[in-house]
């Protein structure tokens, strides 16, 4: 099939998004076969279809990168304790937050979780979601982590989009373990990642670095033991304090360190060296009224790649549309409009260690959106507005 009279975000090159006025993508089966000026198109593609797009816009299709989309219940009476005065580290010490989800989340089967989820889902793919991080973290027990993780992978054969796990039992110390942080590391986190990794349920680790969940001389042993099954890390840091996350994850190579509002010029740096992407959670801060802002300008200056993600969770980002996270990135964070669109697709594609997905090139996955927009800055400009003509997963339109 040939998508031709486009215009295409190829997002391949330096800014701006490697823009192509007058466009067509050859797809062979799963595959973009060849992309570019509709005038260069090689003779042997003469003679296929052809659907014209009227001058629509095709970008890459877009990627969350950080969700825990997956979980049972929710908390809409936290958040309004919250809007009665209660913090959000309040609530979590009080032994809800977090905890009230693992409790919804152990009461749950694999399909309670899967069908609670699916709607959600059913809302990122209808604005051009095609590849999707879920993270488990409301068990911390062990079969109640395997079920989430079981459930993530279960969303892929729901649904036509692909499902990237992360294994984040280091998400809070459970009840059980409290005061025990370290015991609860090596005597449950560790002997189930194995477990999931036996399963093959896991594609990376993450954890929370954070007062009100675990320091990152905790987390070391789990991130050991990481590396000797060859899995990726990545790490929730720098979110509500600054305690070293960011600086530990690149250390170790991490693929990504996630929110840090509280980071510094110097994890900055240290992220460049290492490729650590920065992933930026606009859904969080709003909905926790946060006032520092992630070091943009320090992390645009080193070259650290941004990506920006939904961070769909009941608690602190009960999101689910990525083009208002793209706003969102924009207007809290001063990211421009192709800073967003990059950090929803090629890096975002970086942060999840996934290749041939985020780009639109010869030999690249064919997961493509098409927009009713006459050029990508829209798709970040809008608030509440879904411009998606048609989603296209592995060289099948939706
Ligand atoms: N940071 C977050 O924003 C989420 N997890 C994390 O480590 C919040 C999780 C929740 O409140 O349920
Ligand atoms: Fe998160």
């Amino acid at each position: 099939m040939i998508l031709t009279d486009a215009k295409i975000a190829t997002m391949t090159q330096a800014a701006p998004y490697g823009l192509i006025d007058d466009g067509s993508v050859v797809i062979e089966q799963d595959r973009v076969a060849w992309v570019g000026p509709t005038g260069d198109m090689p003779r042997v593609y003469e003679g296929i279809d052809q659907l014209s797009l009227q001058g629509r816009l095709i970008t890459p299709g877009l990627i969350d990168c950080h969700t825990h989309i997956v979980h049972g219940g929710h908390r809409a009476a936290e958040f309004e304790q919250r809007l009665n005065g209660a913090s959000y580290a309040d609530i979590a010490k009080a032994g809800g937050g977090i905890l009230s989800t693992v409790a919804a989340t152990r009461a749950a089967s694999c399909d309670d979780l899967l069908a609670s989820a699916l709607p959600r889902v059913d809302a990122l793919l209808a604005e051009g979601v095609t590849t999707l991080e879920v993270k488990s973290g409301y068990g911390l027990e062990a079969e109640a982590e395997l079920t989430m993780l079981r459930a993530a992978r279960a969303i892929a054969q729901a649904r036509p989009l692909r499902v990237q796990t992360t294994y984040l039992a280091a998400h809070t110390v459970p009840p059980d373990y409290r005061g025990r942080a370290q015991a609860y590391i090596s005597e449950m986190c560790i002997p189930t990642l194995d477990r999931a990794f036996q399963e093959g349920l896991v594609d990376a680790v993450d954890g929370f670095c954070e007062t009100i969940a675990f320091s990152t001389a905790q987390l070391a042993p789990l991130f050991d033991h990481a590396r000797t099954l060859g899995l990726s890390v990545k790490l929730h840091a720098e979110q509500l304090s600054h305690q070293g996350g960011t600086h530990f994850a690149a250390e170790r190579g991490a693929l990504s360190a996630d929110h840090i509002e509280y980071a510094t010029p110097a994890d900055a740096k240290a992220m460049a060296q290492a490729g650590t992407v920065a992933v930026l959670l606009p859904g969080a801060f709003y909905t926790l009224s946060e006032e520092q802002r992630p070091p943009v300008a320090a992390l645009r200056s080193c070259g650290v790649p941004m990506a920006i993600a939904s961070d769909c969770n009941p608690g602190s980002s009960p999101l689910t549309s990525l083009l208002l996270a793209m706003n969102m990135g924009c207007t809290l964070f001063g990211l421009t409009p192709e800073e967003a669109l990059r950090g929803t697709t090629r890096n975002a594609a970086i942060a999840l260690g996934v290749s041939q997905v985020g780009i639109i090139e010869a030999g690249a996955q064919a997961d493509l959106c098409i927009w009713n927009v006459e050029h990508p800055a829209e798709l970040a400009y809008r608030i509440g507005f879904n411009p998606l003509s048609k989603r296209m997963f592995a060289g099948v339109f939706q």
